[in-house]
């Protein structure tokens, strides 16, 4: 293994210890649905460069109706059954169980995200916010299937790469800002140790089970939690419990910029703000096709 090998070894460097842990509990959102929100609730408002990470249970006829975005990056990471998604430049697809959506809004997105089937669909919506220089991007999608994920498995230790790289397999996905997106999931006795740089911001979301992180004597922590990380340079996670622990882990470079956010508008100043709700009301500056536009749902 080289020493550049960010696959499996914490190194000698300084472990993150939990700097902050809250619970998710369940919301309402968009035309029904329900949201457990972790970054973007009040005790947790911007975590550089990540605006707001969403588990979301949704049964039709609720969903996401027609919606604006701009300036930062949805990422949409479906964990049991199927939305479609479709937007104003026509644009339509439906993703599935363990397929991902990355979505660059960039100067303007409209569209609806609405649930494909009978009965409870969830999933991860995470909002990544773009550098000024890249706000006003054309946007981009970047769709992922379910068996175009990397995936390793060791010890116990299964890995499906999002964005970033871990246990030597390295995601396809572009992250424009850099971003790391790890699912991981642990068996009864298993241990992980997995580097992440130094200067970025990161935490873990639990999705089910239980696992002690950062430090081997910490109290476990359960399913809809969030942890975030402190200062270090990798983290380990021990499951210690009889059931299997899954988590995702997610870390990004921090933008350090100002930030000026009006719901799903995201930008750097209150100028810029006032800006697109004018762009927006008026259908100018990468919301045309919004004049005679609405989703068939
Ligand atoms: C949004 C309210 C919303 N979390 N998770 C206001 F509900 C939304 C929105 C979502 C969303 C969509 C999916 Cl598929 C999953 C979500 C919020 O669409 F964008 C604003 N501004
Ligand atoms: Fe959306």
């Amino acid at each position: 293994m080289s020493a550049s090998d960010q696959s499996s070894s914490a190194g000698p460097g300084r472990p993150k210890l939990v700097a902050k842990k809250v619970v998710a509990k369940p919301q309402r959102e968009g035309d029904g649905a329900v949201v457990r929100r972790s970054v973007g609730r009040s005790e947790l408002k911007y975590l550089d460069p990540f605006l707001l990470l969403d588990e979301f249970a949704v049964s039709p006829p609720a969903g996401f109706p027609d919606h604006p975005h701009r300036g930062f990056e949805t990422v949409t990471y479906m964990l049991q059954g199927a939305f479609t998604h479709q937007d104003f430049a026509g644009h339509k697809g439906t993703i599935r169980t363990g397929d991902v959506q990355w979505m660059t809004a960039g100067r303007g997105i409209i569209h609806s995200e609405m649930p494909a089937g009978e009965g409870t669909q969830r999933g991860l919506q995470l909002w990544i916010n773009l550098a000024s220089r890249d706000k006003m991007i054309e946007p981009r999608y970047q769709e992922l299937l379910c068996e175009d994920i990397p995936r390793a498995e060791e010890d116990g230790v299964e890995v499906r790469v999002i964005a970033g790289e871990a246990m030597g397999v390295r995601s396809p996905v572009y992250t424009r800002t850099p971003t790391m997106y790890l699912d991981f999931s642990m068996q009864p006795g298993a241990v992980l140790h997995q580097s992440i740089p130094q200067s970025w911001n990161s935490f873990a979301y639990i999705i089910e089970g239980e696992g002690v992180f950062g430090s081997i004597n910490s109290s476990p922590v359960s399913a809809h939690h969030i942890l975030v990380l402190g200062p270090g340079d990798g983290l380990s996670v021990w499951n210690k419990s009889s059931t299997p622990v899954r988590f995702v882990l997610i870390g990004g470079e921090p933008l350090n910029e100002p930030l000026a956010q009006h719901g799903p508008f995201v930008m750097n100043t209150q100028a810029e703000i006032e800006q697109t709700v004018e762009d927006y009301h008026y259908c100018k500056n990468g919301f045309e096709m919004a004049r005679y536009w609405r989703s068939q749902s």
